[in-house]
């Protein structure tokens, strides 16, 4: 293909934080792709944008497109992608960083215009022969944690998921957000001061305590048929001893937290865990899924700041037996190279695949592309809110095209 122009821009994410957007034009037409940007980061995530801020990372991202303007790029598969990232690497060695996000968004743009290319969608050129999957969604209901900062009593936990198990995803969808407005109702009648209120992830804002949630989650995902699920992101209350909860205040040590995290998936059958420890600790994340395994409870324990989409770590977590799923974020790890590097690993150990949006989203769907393309097991989204919905409104496309219908 030929690149007419490229050309970065700053944009708002949904937090009204600053990111990046890349728009690449053509003989194709124009192609765009924008980055979101995570609050909950692991500390192994590589750094988003050069420490001199958004706008500097932008004016950086505009001097590199230059190198690819008015020049013929031969794209047939992502693999291609291999010489990008060298013109990309050598880049960054002579000048400054420019940042995970400046990646995603470059290799994003120039993904879709490949594919346009060929003429098929994103998601075929990713596959590459392969047969699609649809993976199943899993849907932020209720949120503390980070991402809910306009609050001091709110829940320990980050997410209280929806996990759908219906094969058709539009059905998958619609009962995740139905379910989503059934506890926005049970938790009115508790608390009526949070009605309406929503966090970063447009999840539920309210005070209660993870047990209480988890206790309405419980009710309505029997009356949905819907499993459920929680994202602990435990290092962000993880006092290099301690596991410091507020909402209820409780001091955990390392072997508590185990016990309690046990407890909370017999209690509530828990089919979704994710960072119940902190970022180091593949420890005990290997005995809690060694108690999944003994119990034989069909339960996923999940890395996400613990693997931060790092082949290394995610290979020391499978060899130390700490986790039967991983979080995909490819800003984590910058290159769609190293992704696919992960995925194929994980396909290849049977470890689940879950591609997850960014609590500061923008309006862009390639993820339903990634998730698919990439072949995940499960997508996690927010339930709500156009940065979030666009994602499953893709995916819905993808199914039609698939079935043809
Ligand atoms: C997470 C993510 C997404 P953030 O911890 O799983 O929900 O949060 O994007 O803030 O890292
Ligand atoms: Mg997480």
């Amino acid at each position: 293909m030929y690149i007419k122009e490229a050309k970065a821009r700053v944009i708002k994410n949904s937090r009204k934080e600053r990111t990046i957007e890349v728009k690449f034009k053509t003989n194709n037409g124009f192609f765009i792709c924008s980055a979101p940007s995570g609050k909950s980061k692991g500390k192994n995530e590589v750094i988003d944008f050069n420490k001199k801020g958004v706008r500097y990372s932008v004016k950086l991202a505009n001097i590199f497109l230059k190198i690819l303007k008015n020049k013929e790029v031969k794209f047939s598969s992502i693999e291609d992608l291999r010489k990008i990232e060298f013109i990309l690497k050598e880049f960054e060695k002579n000048n400054e960083i420019l940042g995970g996000n400046v990646w995603y968004a470059i290799e994003g743009a120039l993904l879709k215009a490949a594919a346009k290319e060929k003429n098929i969608e994103l998601y075929e050129f990713l596959l590459n022969g392969e047969k699609p999957k649809i993976p199943l969604p899993i849907g932020n209901a209720v949120g503390g944690g980070l991402h809910t900062r306009t609050h001091k009593k709110k829940p320990d936990f980050q997410e209280f998921l929806f996990i759908a198990k219906e094969e058709k995803i539009q059905k998958a969808i619609s009962k995740n957000i139905l379910a989503y407005f059934d506890v926005r109702l049970k938790i009115r009648w508790k608390e009526k001061k949070f009605f309406l209120k929503t966090n970063d992830e447009n999840a539920l804002i309210c005070s209660l305590s993870n047990h209480e949630i988890l206790e309405i989650m419980r009710d309505v995902a029997k009356h949905f048929d819907l499993r459920i699920g929680v994202d602990v992101a435990s290092s962000n209350f993880f006092d290099g001893k301690n596991y410091d909860y507020k909402n209820k205040r409780f001091l955990r040590s390392r072997e508590e937290q185990n016990e309690y995290i046990s407890d909370l998936i017999s209690e509530f059958d828990l089919f979704y865990v994710e960072d119940p420890f902190h970022e180091e600790d593949f420890l005990s994340f290997s005995s809690l899924l060694n108690f999944v395994k003994k119990n034989k409870k069909d339960c996923l324990i999940v890395g996400d700041d613990l693997t931060t989409t790092n082949l290394e770590r995610v290979k020391k977590a499978y060899y130390q037996k700490s986790i039967n799923a991983v979080i995909i974020k490819p800003n984590q790890i910058g290159s769609l190279l190293e992704v696919k590097k992960v995925c194929d690993f994980c396909k290849k150990n049977n470890i689940k695949i879950i591609f997850s949006h960014r609590s500061g989203e923008t309006k862009d769907n390639i993820l339903a592309d990634y998730a698919v393309g990439f072949g995940a097991d499960f997508i996690k989204t927010g339930l709500y809110g156009k940065e979030r919905l666009v994602k499953l409104k893709r995916l819905i496309d993808i199914q039609k095209r698939i079935h043809k219908v």
